[in-house]
């Protein structure tokens, strides 16, 4: 520390000049040393094909990742499956243990639709399920964790595939009867519910992963279908807690969606444009008819003129009715934030018109910095300042909602327990939250690490680690190892500062 002792004549105005300097250098040795407000909450994140394992224990039902890691094993890099995993359907118990040493206020996990309903319908109760997620509940609350739940992180009952997935309306009640089915169960004690986790991912990215639709599929159509589906499926899950459950166990539901920064690539307008259109349709496709009112225009005029050149009747992007509409605004209690990188994106000219897909109605091109800072998966550059501006859009465009951060994290490749550079990544990205809350006003209440531990990483199979627990899938009884970056976080957390 430095020790500032100051004698000066203020009607001298070349003191009061050097009066403002120190005063603004003090405020910026303060800046260094803020702190989380006292309500922020800090948490760690997984999910229950990524960790659980246990795939057809005790009448667990078939989903989607088990049927396609089974039957298209060639689909994942290492051509590894979620089948043991973490073992967390046995090991329970010392992931509790873990939460407990990062010192963390939430753990959020998913539950395994197909580990309660077998056949995806509640007609079906698996009980020996329903014990495992009571139990982990129980044990979590008893250490004074808080449990936060995705209903949906992918893992669908396989059952719903011949129906065609969430490309079916027949998905919006399935999925309201199953929320109800959770709120029943665990809302008792669950006050934090998220029905989607990144439906980006589930909707435009992840067809060929779906397990559920045969190729050749129909492009440019499937994507909006899904997205149209499972947005539906979101505000009839919403209404149900808020109708049924709310008013006894007062808790709080939303949604998770993922945002990759895309930064113009220029201060040219046609740049600043081409990245606010990325936005649109990356996250204002889902974003915008939750929380202001329908698809955003520029989504809805892009993909209706290409539908028209296409020679189709009407937009392959559905319309909702003004009932729909109404009924989807403002299905948000807070809005969960998954990030983990970011783009520049630049204006290039429209593809022609061709074999419709969402890339092409989304138009613009996307590159990274060769100069960001690397990490174990290529996509994932170090770019905190990207954070910041995604929570300062975010402010503007949706008026400033309570945002929880549910994911946020750093792959390595070699799983060390020596992780400094997960430890910077956090520092830094925490440090943009704490720019984004008291320097832009953002309302950021939550920050929740991927991962509790090393994991499956869908497509990438365990290649890529973003634990702060290492594993060791070798070994029969999956011991977890504690990184450096556990005790990092824990007196993030004591301190409520980053350093
Ligand atoms: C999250 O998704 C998931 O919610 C979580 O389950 C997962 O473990 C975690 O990420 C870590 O991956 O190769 O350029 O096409 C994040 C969404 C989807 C972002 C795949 C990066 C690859 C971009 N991710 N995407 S690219």
């Amino acid at each position: 520390m430095i020790k500032v002792s100051v004698t000066m004549r203020l009607t001298h105005t070349k003191n009061l000049f050097f009066l403002l300097c120190l005063f603004g250098s003090l405020i910026s040795l303060t800046k260094s040393q803020w702190t989380f407000p006292d309500d922020f909450k800090f948490g760690v994140a997984t999910s229950a094909y990524q960790i659980e394992g246990g795939w057809d224990a005790d009448g667990k039902g078939v989903s989607t990742w088990d049927r396609l890691t089974h039957n298209t094993p060639e689909m994942i890099q290492d051509k590894s499956n979620g089948d043991i995993a973490c073992d967390s359907y046995h090991k329970w118990e010392r992931d509790v243990e873990m939460v407990k040493e990062t010192g963390v206020d939430y753990y959020r996990f998913s539950l395994s639709w197909t580990r309660i309903f077998p056949q995806g319908y509640i007609n079906l109760v698996n009980q020996p399920g329903v014990d495992y997620y009571n139990n982990l509940i129980n044990k979590l609350i008893e250490n004074g964790i808080e449990p936060v739940i995705t209903l949906y992180h992918w893992d669908l009952p396989q059952m719903f595939s011949p129906l065609g997935s969430w490309t079916s309306p027949v998905m919006v009640d399935l999925f309201g009867n199953y929320a109800r089915k959770a709120f029943q169960l665990f809302g008792d004690r669950v006050k934090t519910w998220i029905t989607f986790n990144e439906p980006k991912i589930v909707c435009q990215d992840f067809h060929d992963f779906l397990g559920n639709v045969t190729s050749p599929y129909p492009k440019g159509t499937i994507e909006y279908l899904c997205t149209h589906n499972l947005l539906k499926a979101h505000a009839e899950a919403y209404h149900i807690y808020d109708k049924e459950f709310r008013p006894t166990q007062n808790g709080r539901i939303s949604i998770t969606l993922n945002f990759e920064w895309a930064e113009p690539a220029s201060q040219k307008p046609e740049d600043i444009e081409a990245a606010e259109q990325r936005r649109q349709f990356e996250f204002g496709l889902y974003a915008n008819p939750i929380i202001n009112f329908d698809y955003p225009q520029i989504v809805k005029d892009r993909i209706a003129e290409r539908s028209k050149k296409e020679g189709y009747p009407n937009s392959r992007l559905p319309q909702f009715t003004l009932a729909e509409k109404l009924k989807l605004k403002g299905t948000y209690d807070f809005l969960g934030l998954n990030h983990y990188s970011t783009w520049y994106v630049e204006a290039v000219p429209d593809q022609p018109i061709g074999t419709p897909s969402y890339p092409a109605d989304m138009g613009t091109e996307r590159f990274q910095d060769l100069a960001w800072e690397e990490s174990g998966a290529e996509w994932n550059k170090v770019v905190p300042w990207g954070l910041r501006h995604i929570l300062q859009w975010i402010k503007k465009t949706y008026r400033n909602p309570v945002v929880l951060i549910t994911e946020c994290g750093y792959p390595d490749r070699s799983g060390t327990v020596e992780d400094e550079p997960r430890i910077n990544f956090f520092k830094k990205y925490l440090n943009a939250t704490l720019q984004a809350i008291y320097e832009d006003g953002a309302n950021v209440q939550a920050f929740m690490a991927w991962s509790l531990m090393d994991n499956f990483e869908w497509q990438q199979g365990y290649q890529i680690k973003f634990g702060l627990y290492s594993v060791d899938f070798n070994d029969p009884d999956r011991p977890r190892t504690a990184k450096k970056s556990v005790a990092y976080l824990r007196n993030v957390v004591e301190t409520r500062s980053i350093d």
